[in-house]
């Protein structure tokens, strides 16, 4: 089998954001696949990524895109794998576009949308990995691992840097 998470992006240009989904499984231990499925440039990879996600052995998808963002939808309508989106941040709009245009699913479809741009694809990182771990008890000490490293982390009081 396969990598159990997909992370799929509109564009090379989404990348930046995108890959921060990839290194905080990395950090987990938790094998991913990325690629780039255009739903407006390459339709026709779209709908071969979508119908066949379930047969290539992924159990979660991570769809960013920007602006006119139809390509976590547009997966989602077409496997019923969960389907984690990524708002990528827009330059004319901020992201707001990406965020409404993901987030905004006709009930029966669900998208579950993260925030605009790498906090967004660190958390769908994040949450991918805790979807798995409901089923994989050795991931599941390892997410609790990361959570209290990061608790760790954070100082008692500010310092000048
Ligand atoms: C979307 O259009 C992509 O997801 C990207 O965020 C945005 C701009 O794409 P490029 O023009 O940079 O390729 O499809």
């Amino acid at each position: 089998m396969g990598a159990p998470v997909a992370i799929v992006m509109g564009s090379q240009s989404d990348w930046p954001t995108m890959k921060r989904a990839a290194e905080v499984l990395d950090k987990l231990g938790v094998a991913h696949d990325s690629r780039i499925v255009s739903a407006h440039r390459t339709p026709d990879r779209l709908h071969q990524f979508g119908h066949g996600a379930a047969d290539e052995g992924f159990k979660v998808i991570i769809a960013g895109a920007g602006g006119a963002a139809h390509l976590p939808g547009m997966v989602a309508s077409l496997t019923h794998l969960p389907v984690l989106g990524v708002p990528v941040q827009s330059r004319a709009l901020s992201g707001q576009d990406s965020l409404l245009s993901i987030v905004q699913m006709p009930a029966g479809i669900p998208v579950g949308t993260l925030a605009i741009g790498e906090a967004g694809a660190t958390n769908a990182g994040i949450l991918a990995a805790s979807i798995l771990a409901l089923t994989d008890p050795a991931l599941a000490e390892r997410l609790k691992a990361f959570r209290a490293a990061q608790t760790e982390a954070v100082a008692e009081r500010p310092v000048d840097q």
